[in-house]
């Protein structure tokens, strides 16, 4: 039993949660820089998927009083060095990040990219590789430029691809040397929630709101299709995967109507990886876009685009496990990203998110024997307040229990045959939540000095999860 040679241990960010910098060295306005999804009266409540306006977002790059905290992030982009440097003293094999699309192209329609927002990444990547860390390049995380979203509505317009595409081979082509791991598009799944964040899809500039989801859902899955050939043109050596917000859905009881109900549930997240893995639209769609009116436009050469644009492996996050019921009369009383009801076996973080170690197993099993791709698990992880003891220590063994408990799961799933590549915890270092926008939603095994309103001395320092994550990567997953 154990993991195998050259797993990839490591964490996870997002520019858009953890730069700061926001408008500096030329970098254009992104959707994330004017979504406030600020901490509501009700912590377990998720303000994410509240539609974006053209008016909200006036409203947005107007405000200047501070209020929107993904603008201030941790300041990783002058920080850089040292949180590198703690990320070596863990062992970290891989560093996953993300490219700020709009530090690249600020408006998303130039033809020429931003030079300093090259050089950044340069940096960050010689950094990563002083250390030996393979960086883990996610294309797209929740950051959208705000100009394609104001010109052209974001994804639901076709001439997004065009001006993705261009990003993507300008990155390929500048890293090509350096960075051998890539992600296209950040948890791809949301934008049938919602169309902001990642879509950059505005809800005034549509009477279907939906259907527009769902249009600028395939125009990024033919966005992607073309990233996965040019990177496997430019770069021979790289791979590629795609990531998903994995949800999985048990059957409320053995009521075989419950079964069907979790089937459906796994119909709505899995056609995203569906359509990245096999190259093709599942059959089992037609029907829910029949019931929801969605009529998606597709040209000639589409389908071809999908086929040969299919992903090395398959990435995901995971962080619960949800209900799925034919009795619709029930509550939903599990404060889960998406709401469900709550299963009685399983406990609960304090925003409600129900803590499932088995059913990661139970995902990997599932996703592997679908698919016969190599997994990787790119987010995962328990976001909790730290306390700060009077000398500065923090002990945060509930964290540890959690990932123990998932890599005991983990290591359970290789020994039963799963291919599986990699774990990078979310949020390695303390950043901004994306689903709240708190800085005390903490992930970390880097504690940060900073409070929800941005206050703070953004002084860094380890908790006690920071030397047993180093154990565990020391010993391979060994000794945990
Ligand atoms: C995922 C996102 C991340 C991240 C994480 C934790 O959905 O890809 O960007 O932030 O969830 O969520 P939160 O920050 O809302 O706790």
């Amino acid at each position: 039993m154990g993991f195998p040679e050259g797993f990839l241990w490591g964490g996870a960010t997002a520019a858009n949660q953890f730069e700061g910098a926001f408008l500096e060295d030329g970098k254009g306005w992104s959707t994330a820089d004017t979504a406030r999804y600020t901490k509501l009266d009700d912590p377990t409540k998720f303000s994410l998927l509240q539609p974006m306006t053209t008016a909200d977002v006036a409203f947005a790059q107007a405000d200047q009083d501070g209020i929107y905290p993904k603008r201030y992030g941790i300041d990783f982009y002058h920080r850089y060095q040292e949180d590198i440097a703690l990320f070596a003293e863990m062992g970290f094999k891989t560093f996953r990040l993300s490219i700020s699309w709009p530090r690249i192209f600020p408006n998303g329609d130039e033809l020429e990219p931003n030079e300093a927002g090259l050089q950044f990444y340069d940096k960050v990547f010689d950094e990563c590789l002083k250390y030996g860390i393979e960086p883990l390049v996610t294309l797209s995380h929740y950051e959208f430029p705000l100009g394609l979203a104001l010109k052209h509505n974001g994804w639901e317009s076709r001439e997004t691809i065009a001006h993705f595409e261009r990003y993507a081979r300008v990155v390929f082509n500048r890293y090509k040397d350096k960075v051998k791991y890539w992600l296209t598009f950040n948890e791809i799944n949301i934008i049938g929630m919602t169309g902001y964040l990642s879509g950059g899809i505005l809800a005034d500039k549509t009477d279907h709101l939906l259907q527009a989801q769902y249009q600028a859902a395939h125009h990024q899955f033919l966005g992607s299709a073309l990233a996965v050939k040019a990177c496997h043109e430019i770069i021979p050596d790289a791979k590629i995967g795609n990531m998903l917000a994995r949800m999985e859905a048990y059957p409320e009881t053995s009521n075989p109507n419950d079964v069907m109900e979790s089937i459906y549930a796994d119909h709505t997240n899995l056609f995203y990886s569906d359509v990245q893995i096999r190259g093709y639209y599942p059959a089992y769609m037609d029907k829910f876009f029949k019931k929801h009116q969605i009529v998606i436009q597709k040209e000639a050469g589409d389908d071809q685009l999908l086929r040969e644009g299919t992903v090395d492996f398959m990435s995901f996050s995971y962080y619960m496990s949800s209900i799925a019921s034919s009795d619709t009369e029930g509550e939903e009383t599990a404060g889960n990203l998406l709401g469900s009801k709550k299963n009685p076996y399983l406990k609960s973080s304090d925003w409600g998110w129900q803590i499932d170690p088995v059913g990661l197993r139970v995902t990997l099993h599932k996703l592997y024997d679908r698919y016969q791709v190599p997994l990787f698990i790119v987010e995962n992880g328990l976001g909790a307040k730290d306390v700060v003891e009077e000398d500065g220590s923090i002990h945060d063994d509930y964290r540890i229990d959690y990932m123990r408990d998932h890599i005991q799961e983990m290591a359970l799933a290789i020994e039963e045959g799963v291919d599986l590549m990699g774990y990078t915890p979310w949020g390695c270092i303390d950043l901004i939540s994306a689903s709240t926008s708190e800085m005390s939603k903490r992930y970390g095994f880097i504690y940060v000095d900073q409070d929800d309103e941005g206050n703070g001395t953004l002084a860094r320092s380890k908790k006690d999860s920071f030397e047993w994550y180093k154990k565990v990567i020391a010993t391979n997953g060994a000794d945990i």
